[in-house]
């Protein structure tokens, strides 16, 4: 293939592509000739980053073999490709993930070595691209790597920021961000084919033509921008698989031409490159309340054109029939971020490829699905008609059309119900005009799918009801499910060992052997071996922790952790009650401190840089969390630990380390969480409320091994329908109470009350997400919490069958899952 156009007589340019020597010798060969050749070095005059890069490259140069192949097949044959789109990766470091999905982990360690070099410093130099928020983006990345590990063809879509999610430092316990400068040193992972770029276009007007006697709509745009991609490697686990991960960097045509640009202005026109570049420049930082800026939907519609395009231009063969589209191609929506993608297929398919509006019509209805990741209605995205119409004038009027008819179509089953046809309507009239983002995506996709159980039940009952009445075989359920390779095998080498010695190494694959566990806890000697592992990755956090200049961790302690983006919903403040509520039972001495459990409380945690009570909850905790941990009184029993900036690389050392999982978030409020999921696959035991995945985490593991606590949903709305006053529960409970006063108080902020106020008053005024309502039930948990952490056998025991009942959360069975129920696509050979 490499050799098509060109007529070689060279053998080694006849020869295939192979892959570097397998051996410590070949690896090292390979590593110093990039050092040399690629990096410009020799290896005494290499600094730990030339190392890296050159490391880097040579994992490549072994993976690069299989990549050719596997894009090559991708052509020829028929087998239909999962195009997953979205807008956010959030992938973690390559490194590590890469030299174990190609065995190389021990050659390159000893190929290293023998230069004299130690892999694990090279390790920690790697910055991981942060190209998501939170759990959504987490998601992608787990599932590529589990298409790739069950030889699904797959394209994983998405935008190459330049600046992903932001660094967070605290001044003054207050968050502080940083751009995120991931590219600064390099970018070993990526290939640019600008040869391969698209021109997307913006703005304009329509107009009609005749088209030999046919009346077409033509888009005139007004400006546009090249699409470049990049492509990375997405190697499946010991299956010598390599899918591609696509992402599209924003760079300025030459024809670049703003209708305000004035050609005579040199400094000018070079200013408006950097206008069109701006699209790839920047991860938006809000996980789930979007902004509805006019650069973020340029962003959307920017990344998934060129997706289409790319799919369609380069992906299929030449000349493919585009009638046979959907047995090629599933587009999956991740949330509405890529939705303007269903209107795009739509003008390709009807302006420029011609195709009659109904084919056309069909043909796009089988080859997009929708995931649902919310119940929020603040993060649900609507686009004002306004701006939409402004950007995309052809995609305005096509979804005005795509409305009619679906809206005829309700008519024709439900009668002339003029409510029904404003409540279901993609277009919304209030406040404003806007196009309602998730019903657009409902109308087109083949299948819809809610995140978890309850998750989809909700979306069925209450935030899609309607379209669900009309097409209840549209929605379904896939609970979602996280990679064993990165969050247990790589995160936790030592558990990971012992499942090994235990059960033989295929858990890593097929993650319901974990079953095999079951046994073991009641082997009083696998029970020690577990706690000492248990115990060990606690020195390996504290150890990690006190290198990156945060405080270690104490001797002793339970655990407990919440690990997750900053939101109300999910209710770190409750989190703080207790800890407060505690704190104050010592020192007023109502509680006797001999009595206390030694816990460390550990929160990770970013807030939206504009999310204000969100940022002020961080400033509650770091405040808290001085006081407390350095009150004598308390004599070191309660230490809370927030180290800045919380990502995937400090996620993979706090995991396997944690005791408790704190999953406290109101009933009916998270879609699912995929934090809980690796937490109890690394044996913490949770502390949870009945919502999301939790409800799913706690049937498999058993009530015995589980802390609910909470109301349940249906009682969080009775609750609201009966009329939640917090400050009743304020009233009526002393220890909450005294909880808050001693915050209003000003105890933690210097004496300041002004600090804390307006967090207070929202606690005890409007409390929208319930943390007083649940307070008691929480702190009876916390004590049922104390009492089994003291029976260590009893609680080792629990921790192993979170772990053994957890193999249904791989995602590798999630996207069983989406094969079998939506995509309708298989693995290949
Ligand atoms: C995000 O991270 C999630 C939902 C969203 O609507 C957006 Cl915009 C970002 C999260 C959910 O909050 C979480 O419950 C879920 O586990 C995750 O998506 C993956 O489905």
């Amino acid at each position: 293939d490499n050799t098509s156009e060109l007529r070689p007589t060279h053998p080694l340019a006849l020869a295939p592509v192979v892959a570097p020597a397998a051996s410590v010798d070949g690896f090292a060969k390979q590593f110093l000739q990039n050092l040399n050749f690629d990096q410009g070095v020799t290896l005494s005059s290499s600094d730990v980053n030339d190392q890296y890069l050159a490391l880097a490259y040579t994992v490549r140069d072994y993976l690069m073999a299989r990549w050719f192949d596997d894009r090559a097949k991708q052509k020829t044959q028929q087998a239909k490709t999962v195009c997953y789109l979205s807008a956010e990766y959030l992938l973690g470091r390559q490194l590590d993930n890469n030299l174990l999905a190609a065995r190389l982990t021990d050659i390159a360690t000893e190929a290293l070595a023998q230069c004299g070099i130690d892999i694990d410093a090279v390790r920690a130099v790697e910055i991981e691209p942060g190209l998501g928020n939170g759990g959504l983006g987490r998601l992608a990345a787990c599932f590529i790597d589990s298409l790739a590990t069950m030889s699904v063809p797959t394209i994983g879509y998405g935008i190459r920021y330049e600046y992903g999610i932001f660094r967070q430092a605290f001044a003054d316990g207050q968050q502080v961000e940083q751009p995120d400068a991931w590219l600064r040193m390099g970018s070993p992972w990526d290939f640019a084919h600008p040869e391969a770029a698209q021109t997307i276009s913006f703005a304009g007007h329509t107009e009609t033509y005749d088209d030999e006697g046919v009346e077409r709509t033509r888009w005139v745009p007004e400006w546009n921008v090249l699409a470049v991609p990049y492509n990375m490697m997405v190697p499946g686990y010991h299956n010598g698989r390599v899918n591609t991960l696509r992402l599209w960097r924003a760079v300025a045509t030459n024809a670049f031409d703003l209708h305000t640009f004035n050609s005579g202005d040199y400094v000018e026109s070079v200013r408006a490159q950097t206008f069109a570049e701006n699209i790839s420049k920047v991860l938006y930082p809000e996980d789930s309340t979007p902004q509805g800026k006019e650069l973020r939907l340029q962003q959307q519609y920017f990344f998934v054109a060129a997706s289409i395009a790319d799919f369609i231009d380069n992906v299929l063969p030449d000349d493919f029939d585009l009638e046979g589209l959907p047995e090629r191609v599933i587009f999956q929506l991740n949330d509405t971020h890529p939705v303007i993608g269903v209107p795009e297929l739509m003008r390709v398919l009807v302006d420029e490829k011609k195709l009659e509006w109904d084919a056309a019509w069909a043909i796009t209805q089988k080859c997009f699905a929708y995931t649902c990741h919310t119940l929020l209605p603040e993060a649900l995205e609507v686009w004002s008609v306004d701006l939409l119409g402004r950007l995309l004038p052809r995609h305005l009027e096509i979804i005005y059309r795509i409305n009619d008819a679906f809206l005829l179509q309700v008519r024709e089953q439900f009668g002339d119900d003029e409510l029904l046809i404003r409540n279901m309507s993609i277009i919304g009239e209030h406040p404003y005009r806007s196009v309602r983002m998730a019903y657009l995506a409902t109308v087109a996709g083949s299948k819809v799918n809610g995140v978890a159980e309850l998750h989809s039940q909700l979306l069925r009952d209450n935030v899609l009801k309607d379209f669900a009445t009309m097409w209840p075989d549209k929605f379904t359920n896939v609970t979602n499910g996280v990679t064993p390779r990165r969050f247990l095998r790589l995160a936790n080498p030592d558990l990971s060992a012992l499942i090994t010695e235990a059960l033989g190494a295929g858990w890593t694959v097929d993650l319901e052997r974990l079953r095999g566990l079951e046994a073991l806890a009641d082997d009083a000697d696998f029970r020690e071996r577990f706690a000492a592992v248990k115990a060990a990755n606690k020195r390996r956090l504290s150890r990690v922790l006190e290198a990156r200049g945060d405080t270690p961790l104490d001797d002793g302690h339970m655990l407990d952790v919440m690990i997750k983006r900053l939101h109300e919903y999910k209710r770190q403040t409750l989190k703080v009650l207790h800890i407060v509520s505690t704190y104050e039972g010592i020192v007023s001495g109502r509680l006797d401190v001999d009595d206390v459990q030694a816990r460390t409380f550990l929160f990770g945690a970013k807030a939206a840089p504009g999310y204000g009570m969100a940022k002020r909850i961080i400033h509650l905790i770091n405040a808290v969390g001085e006081v407390v941990s350095a009150d004598e009184r308390v004599q070191g029993k309660l230490k809370v630990l927030y180290p800045a900036n919380y990502n995937v690389t400090l996620a993979e050392s706090i995991i396997p380390a944690a005791d408790l999982s704190e999953q406290i978030s109101l009933a009916g409020k998270e879609a699912s969480g995929t934090g809980n999921m690796k937490l109890a696959l690394n044996g913490a035991l949770t502390i949870g409320t009945d919502d999301g995945a939790n409800v799913e985490i706690r049937k498999l593991v058993g009530d015995d091994n589980f802390f609910l606590f909470g109301m349940s949903e249906p009682e969080v709305e009775a609750l609201w329908a009966e009329g939640y006053r917090p400050s009743d529960f304020y009233q009526q409970d002393d220890d909450l109470r005294r909880a808050i006063d001693l915050i209003a108080s000003g105890a933690f902020s210097g004496g300041d009350r002004t600090v804390f106020e307006p967090l207070v008053s929202n606690l005890l005024y409007d409390d929208r997400f319930m943390a007083l309502a649940d307070f008691r039930s929480y702190l009876d948990a916390q004590d049922r919490v104390d009492a089994a952490y003291a029976d260590q056998d009893a609680w080792v025991r629990a921790a192993i069958l979170n772990v053994a009942r957890s193999g249904y959360f791989s995602s590798d069975r999630a996207m069983r899952d989406y094969l079998d129920r939506i995509w309708h696509a298989a693995p290949v050979s």
